[in-house]
Order: C-alpha cells, then structure tokens, then sequence
C-alpha cells in the first residue's frame, strides 16, 4: 500500500512539473527556465489564503514553474516537502516556516545538494551559516510597535488612568508570534497605566480565538480593557464571544487587530474593531525577482520588508481602499 502510494506520489509529481512546465516560457527543450519549489504553511487564515494566491499569481506572471505543497499547518509537513524539491532538483526552494526551530538538518540537505533556499514571510533560528540566502516578509516587530503606539495614543485621548490587556498570540515559536509581542510590550512597558493580564496562544485560528476569547471573559470578566490579537482571523473569532457576554466590542473593550484583510476592515468600520496593523501578504513579486537573480548568481539583500501602515478609528474608514485578502 505504502508503496503504491509512493509510486502514485512519484506520478504526481512529475504531472505537476510537466503542467507547471507547460504554462512557462519553457527553453528550447521546452523545460522551464526556472523551477521553484514552495512550501506553504496552510490555509489558516485569509492572509495566508491571499499570499498563497499571490506567490500562484506572481509565478505565472514571471514564466516561473511552481511547485507549491500545502503543508497543512504540520513542520513534518514542510520537511518532507523540502526533502521531495531536493530529490527534484528544483532551482530554488522558497519556504514560510511555521515555527523558527528544527529546520538544520534539512537545510543543510538543501545546501549540500547546491540548492539556494528563500525564506518567506517568516524566519528561521538556527546557529549555522548559510542555510538560507534571505527573509522576504514583514517587520512583524514594527507591527507590534505600530499597534502599541495606536493603544497609547488610544488611552491618552480617552483619558484612562488604568489599562488592562489580554493578548491573544499567533503560532508559539513562530517569528510574527514573538516579534509582535516584542515590539508591543518593549513600547508600553515603562507605562505605569498599562497593566497585562494574560497572554494565550491562539495559534492564529478563529477557532482558537473563539475559544481563548471565552476563557478570558470567565477569568477576568469586565475587567478586561483591551484586547490585543496577533490576527485577523483570531479578532474575528473573539468578538462574537465578547458580544455574547454582554460587552461592546469597540467601546466597552479597546480591540487591536494585525493583517488587515477585508473582513477586519468591514469590522473596522462597523466600529467593532478600533485598529488594523497591516501585514501585507503579496510578497510574490519579491519572491520571484530573488529566485531569478539566485537563478543567474546574483546577490540578493539579505532581509526583505515591505511597507506597511495602520488602519484605526483614527481615520476616515470609507477612505480605505479594498484589500484584496
Ligand atoms: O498574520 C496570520 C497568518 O505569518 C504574517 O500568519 C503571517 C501570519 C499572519 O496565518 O494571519
């Protein structure tokens, strides 16, 4: 059984490259110019959803034959797909890493096989040189930042002498979870109105968010001032629980939010959610001009981030421009 499978896999494979093959520009021997293997975390959340289209988009754009694995939110998942472009002799492997740890080993099967590896959207811990060639994603940091600096500016208008947060957090371990969090408590830490009172893992799931959303409402109740969520899909999840329990989202609770796709922003205006950080997922296009250039052995920047901004109560949300995620 096991064998049929891998034979069946083997079969599909090739179907794949020969397709993706098939939609490129194609050299004279009708093989593609560049063959770049992707493996993609899930389809956790909207974002994820739209980088995926994108990068899908941005490919055929640039006549690059993409082989894109869904990883289903598992690391072994990722692994086992890396260790498939390698026995593929893919040009370049691209990967978003679910979580910084345990990627060495294959890695180095990667550098051993000659084959340039770009990381997107999230990065990698590791004491070894040269595993990957760059990050082309967001300063989740600055995210974290820019949300905290919206909740200060927040709470100094509304006059607050005393704040207390919750924190929903993203996938633990994963770069956007800790550097959002960095970037938030480093800003507010030295202010003496702002007090946290829980920090959980929401797995950047509205299921989770939900479910993490319940459970602080019975511990802490109405003394929760503001909720600080590291996602859309997590925010979402939660208002619902926080209307449920009789409270106003927006007014009786201060409700921060990061990636700013569509349905955030709708929540946005309905007044439910008072700030957006954006974390854009259309990271396509620097994906494949940095798989072309590793392609032709030119140098790439090593981090790559692109420009985001805020979306809050601040503004005038009907001047906000359609998302597209
Ligand atoms: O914020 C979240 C997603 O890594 C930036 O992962 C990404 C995060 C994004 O599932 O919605």
């Amino acid at each position: 059984m096991r064998r049929q499978l891998k034979h069946f896999m083997v079969i599909c494979m090739a179907l794949v490259v020969v397709l993706a093959g098939g939609c490129g520009k194609g050299t004279e021997q009708g093989s593609p110019e560049l063959l770049l293997g992707f493996s993609q975390i899930g389809a956790e959340s909207a974002w994820r959803i739209g980088n995926t289209h994108d990068i899908e988009e941005q490919a055929e754009k640039y006549s690059i034959s993409l082989m894109l694995e869904n990883a289903n939110q598992k690391q072994e998942n990722q692994i086992a797909a890396i260790r498939r472009f390698i026995a593929y002799k893919v040009d370049v492997i691209a990967f978003s890493p679910i979580v910084e740890d345990g990627w060495d080993n294959v890695l180095t099967e990667a550098k051993n096989a000659g084959i340039p590896v770009i990381l997107v959207d999230r990065d990698i811990s590791t004491e070894q040189e040269g595993l990957t060639t760059c990050v082309i994603g967001a300063d989740f940091y600055k995210e974290g930042v820019m949300a905290a600096e919206y909740l200060l500016r927040k709470i100094d208008g509304l006059g607050l002498e005393h704040v207390n947060i919750v924190e929903i957090t993203g996938t633990e371990n994963s770069t956007p979870m800790r550097q959002r969090q960095a970037g938030f408590m480093d800003t507010i830490v030295e202010d003496e109105r702002i007090n946290i009172l829980e920090s959980i893992d929401g797995d950047f799931l509205k299921s989770r968010g939900a479910e993490c959303m319940r459970f602080l409402l019975e511990t802490y109740g109405e003394s929760i001032d503001v909720v600080f969520s590291h996602n859309d899909e997590m925010t979402l999840g939660a208002i619902p629980e926080i209307e449920k329990a009789g409270f106003v989202p927006g007014k009786d609770m201060i409700i921060i939010s990061i990636d700013a796709g569509q349905k955030a922003i709708d929540v946005l205006k309905e007044g439910k959610i008072n700030c957006v950080v954006e974390c854009t997922p259309k990271l396509g296009k620097e994906l494949m001009e940095t798989a072309l250039k590793l392609k032709a052995g030119k140098a790439v920047d090593p981090v790559i981030h692109p420009v985001e901004q805020v979306f809050s109560d601040e503004q005038d949300p009907a001047n906000i421009e359609p998302r597209g995620y």
